[in-house]
């Protein structure tokens, strides 16, 4: 069955692969699926045909057969369940990954949407100076526990599985702001992930469509 996902029809970030299609190309490709790609432009995502599939008028989508999913975490965990690759066999180290899975989103990202919203939504704000340091801060704290964890390990919990493409697709946020060359073991650990073949194909093809017409 094809499987279809949705992409920015012109991301931000111009193709430095932050937008969140990335994440589901990149699992796409750990897992050696085809997929297509569908480009929404930003005024079609808020039009119906788009919120059919996404409630919130978001990207990315997936569509498979008559299966249609949003939210990224879903729609990796779902390639994950469905192909062999990115998730163990046995079934404790399994569940410890997909905890992870749920760490990256639930308690690591957040701060870095937060940094996000401080920077561009809120970007003009008179508190805009007073903010930025708290939310820094906060971010910092949970690299350090993040960092301290991993140690000098490759990887979160034994092989490369899917919260590691949650984790690292997260962390790579960090590397402009400049956060993340504050930890090295963290920013050598993005590096691992960002050198897979499966990363650099789909970080490949969003770039190919988002320079396609500069
Ligand atoms: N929780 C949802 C998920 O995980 O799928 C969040 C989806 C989401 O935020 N989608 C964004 C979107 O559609 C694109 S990825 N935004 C349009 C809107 O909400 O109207 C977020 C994103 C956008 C741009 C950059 N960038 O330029 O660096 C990075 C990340």
């Amino acid at each position: 069955m094809t499987i279809t996902i949705t992409a920015f029809e012109r991301s931000p970030d111009g193709g430095m692969g932050l937008a969140r299609d990335t994440r589901v190309r990149w699992a796409l490709e750990e897992v050696g699926q085809p997929y297509e790609v569908r480009l929404v432009p930003f005024q079609a995502m808020k039009e119906p045909a788009h919120l059919a599939l996404h409630p919130f008028g978001q990207i990315p989508t997936y569509e498979e057969g008559g299966l249609v999913l949003f939210e990224t975490g879903a729609i990796i965990f779902h390639i994950a369940q469905r192909h062999a690759g990115l998730l163990p066999d046995d079934a404790n180290a399994r569940a410890r990954a997909i905890t992870w899975m749920f760490a990256a989103l639930n308690t690591v990202e957040p701060p870095i949407l937060e940094l996000a919203s401080a920077l561009f939504a809120e970007g003009d704000k008179p508190w805009r100076g007073e903010r930025l340091p708290l939310v820094n801060e906060r971010i910092r704290n949970r690299l350090r526990q993040l960092a301290t964890y991993l140690g000098d390990a490759p990887w979160l919990d034994g092989a490369f599985s899917a919260a590691d493409l949650m984790m690292v697709s997260v962390l790579l946020r960090l590397r402009k702001p400049g956060l993340l060359d504050e930890f090295p073991g963290l920013a050598a650990y993005v590096a691992r992930g960002e050198a897979r073949p499966a990363y650099q194909r789909a970080f490949a093809a969003q770039w190919a469509v988002n320079t396609a017409n500069r």
